[in-house]
């Protein structure tokens, strides 16, 4: 198999569920770690639950590993308390310790809402500024501007992957836009980790749905071609009328609702 050892973060979530068992068909071992429990490991798994705040643990995580798939960390607003420790200890913990091992290979799990203020009339590339709709979005920010620094400095590449809205299927008239099907997740993920000479790469995580506000020509090198569309949906959330409200912060731009929220106070 092309890799020895590869690592998921986050591998008990939503996503990682998802890539967990893909992950086998390029790796002999596949180290799945998260902060909640991950059940039974695979003949082919190392299973660790831990802390990514914890730094010693994650210097341990990421020893004798060939590459790092991070999706681990809070994917929603929440208080900043708990974005600073989970998203950004979290993700400078991560390339510490890569640093520190001599891995050279990460694909990051961004987000839309790094660049979610802007209009929903614009078309964005890998070269759009950042526009962060939310605390959680100013989180993938960091991540962004923190791999650049690693590769920059210590030539640890990353990919780093904008995703839309990667669900089973879309759940209202947003995500006809924004939807990335679990198939062209997985594909996406193996296009990060396999292309020679990434540096340090920004990809827009989306399918190949009838509206666009992502370009993906710049990341083109990556080869990634998505096969699933929101189109079978399209009955389901008809394209909005002309009149739409466009006074309407949730629908004027590209994070949606997450435009309308406020920095959130731990309880
Ligand atoms: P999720 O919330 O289902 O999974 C995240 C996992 O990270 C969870 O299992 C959680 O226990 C773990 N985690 C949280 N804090 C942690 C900590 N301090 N230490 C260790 N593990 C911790 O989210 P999902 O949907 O699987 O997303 C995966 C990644 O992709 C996230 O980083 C998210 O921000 C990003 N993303 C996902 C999108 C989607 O549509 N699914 C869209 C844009 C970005
Ligand atoms: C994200 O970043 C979240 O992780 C996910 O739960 C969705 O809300 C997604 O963005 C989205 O914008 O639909």
């Amino acid at each position: 198999k092309p890799f020895r050892r590869l690592l998921l973060t986050g591998a008990a979530g939503n996503l990682g569920r998802q890539l967990r068992g893909a992950l086998a068909q390029w790796a002999d071992i596949v180290r799945v770690t998260d902060l909640a429990p991950l059940g039974e490991a695979a003949a082919h798994e190392e299973v660790v639950q831990a802390n990514l705040a914890d730094r010693e643990a994650v210097y341990r995580l990421l020893q004798d590993v060939d590459a790092v798939v991070h999706l681990g960390g809070i994917s929603v607003e929440a208080p900043f308390d708990d974005l600073l420790e989970a998203n950004i200890r979290g993700t400078y913990n991560l390339y510490a310790a890569a640093h520190k091992h001599g891995v050279k290979r990460v694909v990051f799990a961004s987000s839309n809402h790094a660049i979610g203020f802007h209009p929903v009339t614009e078309v964005l590339d890998a070269d759009s500024p950042l526009r962060p709709d939310c605390l959680y979005g100013v989180t993938k920010c960091f991540g962004e501007s923190l791999s650049r620094y690693y590769f920059d400095r210590f030539g640890i590449e990353t990919v780093c992957l904008r995703i839309g809205s990667s669900f089973e299927e879309p759940r209202n008239a947003r995500m006809m836009v924004t939807y990335l099907s679990y198939r062209d997740f997985i594909e996406l993920v193996r296009c990060s980790l396999f292309t020679n000479r990434v540096g340090h790469a920004i990809v827009y995580g989306v399918s190949d749905n009838p509206m666009k506000w992502w370009d993906n020509t710049k990341a083109s090198f990556l080869g990634f071609r998505p096969r699933d569309s929101s189109q079978q949906f399209a009955e389901r959330f008809p394209p909005s009328a002309p009149t739409a409200d466009r006074e309407d912060p949730a629908q004027r731009f590209q994070g949606g609702a997450f435009v309308i929220g406020e920095p959130m106070e731990r309880k």
